[in-house]
C-alpha cells in the first residue's frame, strides 16, 4: 500500500479538508486507471481506503487553528495523509502490529478525561480535558515525526506549546524534569498487561526541552481532534526526538527533581536513551539510524531519505545541547 503516492495535502484549512480529501483520493484512482494499474494495486488502495474508512465512520469534531508563526513550527514538506498516518500507528497499550491501534482504539474513552499536574509546581491542579482545550489558542504545526524504526511522516498537528501549562502552574525552582504518565487501562486497552513494556507507559523531558516552544501539546491533526490511534485527547510531541518520546493518552504531567524513569529506557537502556535526540550519526545498537522512510509516500524501492540532525529542528533546538557530548547522552 506505500507504493500509493497520495498527493493529497498541501495545507489546507480545516474547513476544506474533508473535500479535498475525497477529491483527491478520486483523481488517484482515476490516474491509475488511466495508467492501466495492476488489479493488486487496486485491491490495496481499496484495502487502504476501506481501513481508514471503518476507523474513521464520520468527521471528528473540527478542532480550528491558526497557522504557527514560530520558527520551525511548520515544515512546507508534503503531509501525510490522513489514511496513512491513522493506520500506521506505534501505540502498544492496543497491540504491538502497526494496525492494532487503528483496530482497537475505538475502545478507549476519552470523556470524562483529567490530567493531573502536580510535583514540584508552587499551582498543582487537575486539569478536565474541556478546560485544558481552552487554556491557550490553538495552532496548527506542522512537523516532521522520526520513529527510532525508520520510518517518518509530516503531520499538522493542532494543539500549544507546552509552555503555555507549564507557566500557570508555576514550577518551583527544584523542577528540572518533567514525567508524562499516559493512561493505563486494561479495561479499555487490551494489551495493558503485556509484556512488552511497563505500565504506564512513561516518558519525560528536561525542564528546558519542556519549555521549547516547540514543545507541543496536542489535541488534534488535520483540523480536527486526535483519532484515538493516535493518542486522544491529549499527547506530547517533541519533534526533534525520536517519536516514542511523544507520549500518547496523557493522564498526568509530573515535575521533579530527577531525571523520569522512562519506559523505553527501563526496557532496554542500552538501545535507548533518556535524551533520544534524532541522531543519524548515532546508531540504534541492531540497526542505522542514517536513513528514513517517508510512511504513505516512500516504497520499498524508493531511495531512503537522509535522517537529519535533530530531525531537521537543529537551528531551534540545538543549542539545549550545548557542551554535550550526544553520543552519552543519546
Ligand atoms: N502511550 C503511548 N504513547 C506512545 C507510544 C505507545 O506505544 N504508547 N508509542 C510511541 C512511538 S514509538 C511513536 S513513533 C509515536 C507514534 O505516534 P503516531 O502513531 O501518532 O505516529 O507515539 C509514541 N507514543
Ligand atoms: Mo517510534
Amino acid at each position: 500500500m506505500h507504493f500509493l503516492t497520495d498527493r493529497g495535502f498541501n495545507h489546507p484549512h480545516a474547513s476544506e479538508i474533508t473535500p479535498r480529501r475525497a477529491y483527491d483520493s478520486r483523481r488517484d484512482v482515476l490516474k491509475l486507471l488511466a495508467t492501466g494499474a495492476a488489479g493488486a494495486t487496486m485491491a490495496a488502495w481499496a484495502g487502504r481506503e476501506a481501513r481508514a474508512q471503518a476507523t474513521r465512520p464520520g468527521r471528528l469534531a473540527a478542532l480550528p487553528a491558526a497557522r504557527s508563526a514560530l520558527a520551525g513550527g511548520v515544515t512546507m514538506e508534503k503531509l501525510t495523509p490522513y489514511a496513512d498516518l491513522t493506520t500506521y500507528n506505534n501505540f502498544y497499550e492496543f497491540g504491538t502490529d502497526k494496525g492494532d491501534p487503528a483496530q482497537n482504539a475505538h475502545t478507549l474513552k476519552i470523556r470524562p478525561w483529567t490530567v493531573a499536574v502536580e510535583g514540584e509546581v508552587k499551582k498543582p491542579k487537575v486539569f478536565d480535558i474541556d478546560e485544558l482545550l481552552k487554556l491557550s489558542p490553538m495552532e496548527e504545526r506542522v512537523y516532521r515525526l522520526r520513529c527510532v524504526e525508520g520510518w517518518s511522516m509530516v503531520v499538522p498537528w493542532v494543539g500549544y506549546s507546552l509552555a503555555e501549562l507549564i507557566k500557570r502552574v508555576e514550577p518551583t525552582g527544584n523542577a528540572k524534569f518533567v514525567e508524562f504518565v499516559t493512561l493505563a487501562d486494561p479495561k479499555t486497552m487490551p494489551f495493558v498487561g503485556s509484556r512488552v513494556l511497563e505500565w504506564p507507559y512513561i516518558e519525560g523531558l528536561r525542564m528546558d526541552e519542556a519549555m521549547h516552544p516547540l514543545t507541543l501539546l496536542a489535541f488534534g491533526l488535520y483540523g480536527e481532534v486526535l483519532p484515538n490511534q493516535s493518542g486522544a485527547p491529549v499527547r506530547a510531541v517533541v519533534p526533534w526526538k525520536y517519536g516514542f518520546k511523544s507520549g500518547k493518552s496523557i493522564v498526568k504531567i509530573r515535575f521533579t527533581d530527577k531525571q523520569p524513569a522512562t519506559s523505553w529506557v527501563k526496557s532496554a537502556s542500552q538501545e535507548y536513551g533518556f535524551y533520544s535526540n534524532v541522531n543519524p550519526g548515532v546508531d540504534h545498537p541492531r540497526w542505522s539510524q542514517a536513513t528514513e522512510r517517508r510512511i504513505g509516500e516512500d516504497g520499498l524501492l524508493a531511495k531512503k531519505r537522509a535522517t537529519l540532525p535533530f530531525n531537521g529542528y537543529e537551528p531551534q533546538v540545538g543549542q539545549l545541547y550545548a557542551g554535550m557530548d550526544l553520543k552519552k547522552f543519546y
